[in-house]
């Protein structure tokens, strides 16, 4: 259905991290994987993939008593140093079967034993670190769960035990979300009461939804620190530390760690690159962007720093817990999944404190293709993630709420079920800034409609068409060359470009208008292409001539010719129709 392809729109890690313009291809060792490096710099496995995940697609047999069985039968070896799990070809059938009751290939990860070993994956500067751990805070590590394997929830808390130091753990607070597998009672209950950190287990009656969920955990918490993990996770050496510290110097902080990735299919563990960065596009997407080249340049001196990003992905994080219930905890009329990320990414930094990441801090997560879950309530999974957005967009969005429910129809549906007068409060009793002000000072490399910035249409006089993003269906970022369509005359996003001061022509996604080849081609093709700030990709617009002035090359933006009449080039300037174009504005607040 739709909402099953939206979800994993929402959710696919491979969506997040691969874009097929720039991929450097590495040499696999395994042959049923392909490993590259992305745009961003990530470090990307793709490997065979296990699900048969087609929208409508009929789901297996699962038993209950195959859904409540523990099947953790631990190999010693197996997983070990964070390898992938190597199965038998006689287990292609169960590994298939069991596939589908977590979404991610339960039968390998059952072999990995609770303890497996991971490598030191960080920087030696990070190693060489030597943090005065009676300086730090203690914290308490809460982890939500809803039918969590065994195996990838006692693996969390057993790699939090083994690689935190025992001072500054305080405890471990698993939140039960109403789960209904039987081992997830007595027998957990039993395993964690053996442990040598104090383990506590909290059970929703109801299915409440992770906010929620989140919240009561945290209520709980003893610890002057309260650190979120997802339950399929395994934290690395040197995890904890280096979260806190920040915290210890100024607690208006909340730091993310990396995060690394375990494969879905294989278990592998995956260092992903530092340096990258959390924010979203128009539909409130979360998504990962690189640090520019600048950046770098600038944070060369000193790797083990934590760096400023407008966005966290959400699961994984730390925040002193005073300062989580003086900036309002969570919007508790969240429910399920989605949306609390941005919620609580935009409360933090428009209400004083920021979100930063700490790449010293290294986090594996299970990155799935689609939900294992139900979505009760109104709608399913669109409802439920559509009434969240529109929340975070009616109470942090201004004006660009607007913009948003225009974008996204389905969001616009459920706006009007939806009452935000309490966070609407919280929002003018902490006396936050405006979103205006995020765009501006947090996030300067968006691409958000600005209220000095051109919005709309960017039109052919002679041809009346105007210039229109390539519909690729597939990637996060559609990029390729730029074409002359119709005029579709309502809203229409892949013909909606923003025309910024500093002479970028981009859209959603951080796409802009690109030449890659305007000095060495006499006709370059113009292109959409990743925005990386580069004078390449800067425009000017003559009023009067109607010209479209590439910078870099002085040349004109004109339309290819006849043999290739929707096609874009540069041609040399001149007074003629075709290279004649206007902005057609679109009112977005
Ligand atoms: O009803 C529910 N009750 C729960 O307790 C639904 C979920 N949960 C639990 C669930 O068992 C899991 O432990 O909540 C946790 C998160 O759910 P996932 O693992 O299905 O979420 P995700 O990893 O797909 O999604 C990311 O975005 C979510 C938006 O609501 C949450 O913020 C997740 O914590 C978040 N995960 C991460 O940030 C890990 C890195 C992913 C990236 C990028
Ligand atoms: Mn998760």
């Amino acid at each position: 259905s739709m909402l099953l392809l939206l979800l994993q729109l929402v959710r696919s890690p491979s969506l997040y991290l691969r874009h097929p313009d720039v991929l450097i291809p590495l040499k696999s060792r395994h042959s049923n994987q392909e490993e590259y490096i992305d745009r961003h710099g990530i470090h990307v496995v793709v490997g065979h993939y296990l699900g048969d995940d087609k929208p409508g697609a009929p789901g297996p047999n699962l038993t209950e008593e195959l859904l409540n069985t523990n099947g953790f039968s631990p190999h010693p070896k197996a997983g070990a140093m964070g390898a992938p799990v190597q199965l038998g070809s006689w287990e292609g059938a169960r590994m298939q079967l069991l596939y589908h009751i977590n979404k991610f290939n339960l039968l390998a990860s059952d072999r990995i034993p609770l303890n497996r070993t991971l490598p030191d994956v960080r920087k030696k500067q990070c190693q060489q670190l030597d943090f005065k751990v009676s300086t730090l805070p203690t914290s308490s590590v809460i982890i939500v769960f809803h039918n969590e394997a065994w195996s990838t929830l006692l693996r969390t808390v057993h790699s939090v035990i083994n690689r935190s130091p025992r001072e500054l753990l305080a405890e471990i607070i698993l939140v039960d979300d109403s789960s209904q597998r039987e081992f997830l009672k007595r027998p957990l209950e039993e395993h964690v009461a053996s442990l040598p950190v104090p383990v506590r287990i909290i059970r929703s009656v109801t299915r409440t939804g992770l906010v929620r969920a989140r919240l009561l955990g945290a209520q709980q918490a003893r610890g002057q620190v309260l650190t979120f993990l997802d339950a399929h996770c395994e934290v690395t050496t040197g995890w904890l530390e280096p979260l806190l510290s920040p915290i210890a110097e100024d607690k208006t902080r909340v730091v993310c760690p990396i995060i690394d990735i375990i494969h879905e299919d294989t278990f592998q563990y995956v260092r992903s690159f530092e340096l990258h960065w959390g924010a979203f596009n128009w539909n409130l997407h979360f998504r990962w962007f690189t640090l520019g080249s600048q950046q770098v340049d600038v944070r060369r001196s000193n790797i083990t720093q934590a760096y400023k990003t407008p966005a966290m992905a959400g699961g994984l994080f730390s925040i002193d817990r005073n300062y989580f219930y003086s900036l309002g905890s969570y919007d508790n009329s969240m429910d399920i999944w989605g949306g609390e990320n941005l919620e609580m990414s935009f409360r933090v930094w428009m209400c004083g404190g920021s979100i930063e990441i700490a790449p010293c801090s290294h986090v594996g997560h299970v990155f799935r293709k689609s939900s294992p879950y139900t979505f009760p309530g109104e709608g399913g999974v669109g409802g439920v993630l559509y009434r969240n957005l529109a929340r975070v967009a009616l109470v942090w969005l201004d004006d660009w709420s607007n913009f948003y429910f225009r974008m996204n129809a389905d969001a616009n549906k459920e706006r009007k079920s939806v009452s935000v007068a309490d966070r609407r409060q919280l929002r003018d009793r902490l006396n936050c800034k405006s979103f205006q002000w995020y765009l501006e000072n947090v996030w300067p490399q968006h691409f958000f409609p600005m209220p000095d910035s051109f919005f709309g249409k960017i039109r052919h006089e002679k041809q009346a068409k105007c210039i229109q993003q390539p519909i690729t269906g597939s990637s996060s970022q559609p990029t390729g060359p730029a074409i002359l369509q119709d005029c579709v005359i309502e809203f229409y996003q892949p013909q909606s470009f923003v025309f910024n001061k500093k002479g970028f022509i981009m859209t959603d996604e951080s796409v802009c208008l690109d030449v890659p080849e305007s000095r060495t081609v006499p006709n370059p093709q113009v292109r959409l292409m990743a925005c990386n700030e580069y004078d390449r990709q800067k425009w000017t617009y003559d009023e009067d001539t109607r010209h479209i002035v590439h910078v870099l090359s002085g040349k004109c933006l004109d339309i290819a010719g006849v043999a290739h009449p929707t096609a874009l080039t540069l041609n040399p300037c001149e007074d003629i129709p075709s290279q004649r174009w206007t902005f057609k504005h679109d009112d977005w607040t």
